[in-house]
């Protein structure tokens, strides 16, 4: 049944992504068979404790997937979102789990990543996020203040999440809450749908399969994000 046909008029859209909208652009996902977490304990790669532990591991990780990214593109999900940001005349905010730069690639630019992002690094000295494309193995010093102290700009289990107050201010106002290519694994990011059900508003799961919060939204349609999220916006922008 699609319910979007039915809907109030519509204003104010969050999106959520997560790592199923980047996988057909060559990046692995956190849980698929061969995903980036099978071949490491997430308490070993994505903790601070993790990090104190064994920082070669950890910045050897990042190092690997900080290059990766870089030499992948946006596919057609990227894509359409990023049509959609540019032709939305209502408030519309792309909250992404993703720490790559997919989404600003493709031309989005209301994006907010929550988790932080692959091409900043964080000093641990001055507290300054330079832009970084470049290995942190080798120690580089921060550009601002020249301690060898830099770490991913990656928020790490444990750590608390970016720009939360904001999140949850665009979630109150919000119309439509759209989830796309996430497990529903990981929190407070799993948890939005239901904020945005008790706020009223509608929710929609596009995703390659059932994910652990699919009973909590309106309408789930399945499919891989390069057809299925092409084809949600054509509808909302025809429409
Ligand atoms: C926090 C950055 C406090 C690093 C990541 C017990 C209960 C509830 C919560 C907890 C608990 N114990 C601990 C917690 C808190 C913990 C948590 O949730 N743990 C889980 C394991 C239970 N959370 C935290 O620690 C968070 N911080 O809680 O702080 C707080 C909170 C609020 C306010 C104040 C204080 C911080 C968590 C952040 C961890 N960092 N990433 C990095 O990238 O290296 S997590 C990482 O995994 C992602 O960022 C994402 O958030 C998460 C889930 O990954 P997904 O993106 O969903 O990817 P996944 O592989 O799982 O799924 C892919 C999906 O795509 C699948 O559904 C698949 O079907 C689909 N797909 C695949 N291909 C396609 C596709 N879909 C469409 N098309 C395709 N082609």
């Amino acid at each position: 049944m699609c319910f979007m046909a039915a809907m109030a008029p519509l204003r104010n859209i969050v999106i959520l992504t997560g790592a199923g909208i980047s996988a057909e652009s060559g990046i692995d996902t956190f849980r698929s068979a061969g995903g980036l977490w099978e071949q490491h304990k997430v308490e070993d790669v994505a903790t601070p404790e993790g990090f104190a532990r064994d920082p070669d591991l950890v910045l050897r990780f990042y190092d690997m997937r900080r290059a990766a990214i870089q030499t992948k593109t946006p596919n057609p999900a990227h894509e359409a979102l990023a049509k959609l940001d540019g032709a939305w005349g209502g408030e519309l905010l792309i909250v992404t789990q993703n720490v790559d730069d997919l989404h600003e690639r493709a031309g989005a630019t209301r994006v907010l990543h929550m988790h932080g992002e692959h091409l900043n690094a964080w000093c641990a000295a001055c507290d300054a996020r330079p832009r970084w494309t470049e290995p942190l193995i080798h120690r580089p010093p921060c550009p601002a203040c020249g301690e060898p102290a830099l770490r991913p700009d990656v928020v790490w289990f444990g750590e608390v999440p970016y720009e939360m107050d904001r999140i949850h201010a665009a979630l109150r106002e919000a119309d439509l809450f759209v989830s796309i290519g996430t497990s529903g694994a990981v929190y407070p990011a799993a948890g939005f749908v239901r904020n945005a059900r008790s706020l009223g508003a509608q929710t929609l799961e596009l995703n390659l399969e059932a994910s652990q919060g699919s009973r909590w939204f309106d309408e789930t349609r399945l499919g891989p994000a390069s057809e299925v999220v092409p084809a949600w916006v054509d509808e909302l922008l025809g429409g």
